[in-house]
């Protein structure tokens, strides 16, 4: 999957907003998630779920943290997301469909946080960047 060049500038763009706060709208994602898809707390049983809590804001920051790291190497996704495709199909093992769920919730945190920027072009194009990404992440399933 290629992106184009608008393609790539808008991922960049609406991932830059969030550049300042990954871990506060990483943690508003999670808790979209945990609340409006209870089941995907069971990969979450050793965290503290409550609302902006430590752990929340911790690993909130690692998934935006990451969609911000992949965004610099969109030519390349399969690259330099092989470590994290690892860690979730062989450690983690997190069901495949928990990926839309996930992808979801932050789209929502987006949208709602930046409502100008995220209009209906970026959506389109976030959500592709999204489904790239959880793919990559779970083709390593065996
Ligand atoms: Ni995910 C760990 C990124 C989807 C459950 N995950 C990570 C880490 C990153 C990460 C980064 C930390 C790696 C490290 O510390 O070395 N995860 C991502 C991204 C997506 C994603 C970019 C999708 C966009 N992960 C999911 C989904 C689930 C999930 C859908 C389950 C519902 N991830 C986990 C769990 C851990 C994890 C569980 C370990 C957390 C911990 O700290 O113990």
């Amino acid at each position: 999957m290629t992106f184009s060049d608008a393609e790539k500038a808008a991922i960049v763009s609406i991932l830059g907003k969030a550049s300042g706060k990954v871990s506060s709208l990483g943690a508003e994602a999670l808790e979209r998630m945990f609340l409006g898809f209870p089941q995907t707390k069971t990969y979450f049983n050793h965290f503290d779920l409550s609302h902006g809590s430590a752990d929340m804001q911790r690993y909130g920051g690692k998934v935006l943290g990451a969609l911000a790291e992949a965004a610099k190497h969109l030519d390349n996704l399969e690259g330099s997301l092989s470590k994290l495709s690892d860690l979730h199909a062989f450690n983690l093992r997190v069901d495949p469909g928990n990926f839309n769920l996930l992808s979801h919730s932050i789209q929502g945190v987006l949208a709602s946080h930046f409502s100008t920027d995220f209009d209906a072009n970026t959506h389109a194009v976030f959500d592709k960047f999204l489904a790239v990404v959880s793919h990559i992440l779970t083709s390593k399933y065996r």
